[in-house]
């Protein structure tokens, strides 16, 4: 049976993807990284920076969500990545940006925005711009300062995440342009 047959879901997620010097320099940061026994790094094709968690979706619902993407036009912006974190609670490694730029805040609300205007809003959390960079690390990993980089997000995607055997693995559905940040007003 086709995993997109109708009864069953599809888990996806709104998210900025990185262009192949962006994935180097996060990859770079990452290899800086000693995260201890048990790490599991994210392979360097799966980084990426999530703007709008939606979950599970039927697969009929999948023309919704890129309705949202297609209708949002949203200006892009540079969000420089200065920052390592580790979140124990949920146990990851994560590259972050001390600056919120004004653009990205504005994305993320008007995405929420919009999939709560279509029942498919998930519990909200707070907006904590990352890439997560190793997964199951279960202590305090010890990192140099930041090989500080900048992300110039020029377009947003959709993507879906199926079980791989040992990561998820991730697939850009569909991408939309964000508007040229020299033309903002
Ligand atoms: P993470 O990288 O911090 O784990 C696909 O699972 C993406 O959605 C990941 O980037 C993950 O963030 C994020 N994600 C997973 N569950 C989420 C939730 N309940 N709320 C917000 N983001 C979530």
């Amino acid at each position: 049976m086709s995993k997109d047959s109708a009864d069953s879901g599809v888990r996806c997620f709104f998210a900025l993807w990185p262009d192949m010097e962006t994935q180097e320099r996060i990859a770079a940061a990452a290899a800086l990284v000693q995260c201890g026994t048990g790490a599991r790094p994210v392979p360097r094709e799966n980084y990426h920076l999530t703007l709008a968690f939606v979950g599970e979706v039927a697969v009929p619902r999948l023309a919704v969500l890129r309705q949202i993407g297609r209708d949002l036009r949203a200006p892009g912006f540079t969000l420089t990545i200065d920052a390592y974190g580790y979140w124990p609670e949920s146990e990851v490694l994560v590259a972050t940006a001390r600056d919120i730029p004004a653009a990205l805040a504005e994305i993320w609300q008007r995405l929420h925005g919009a999939l709560a205007g279509h029942a498919l809003a998930q519990n909200r959390k707070r907006l904590r711009p990352h890439a997560t960079l190793a997964r199951k690390v279960t202590q305090p990993p010890v990192w140099p300062a930041m090989p500080t980089f900048e992300w110039i997000a020029r377009e947003f995607s959709l993507v879906r995440s199926d079980l791989g055997s040992t990561q998820s693995v991730y697939t850009v559905v569909d991408s939309w342009p964000l508007l040229d940040e020299s033309s903002k007003a």
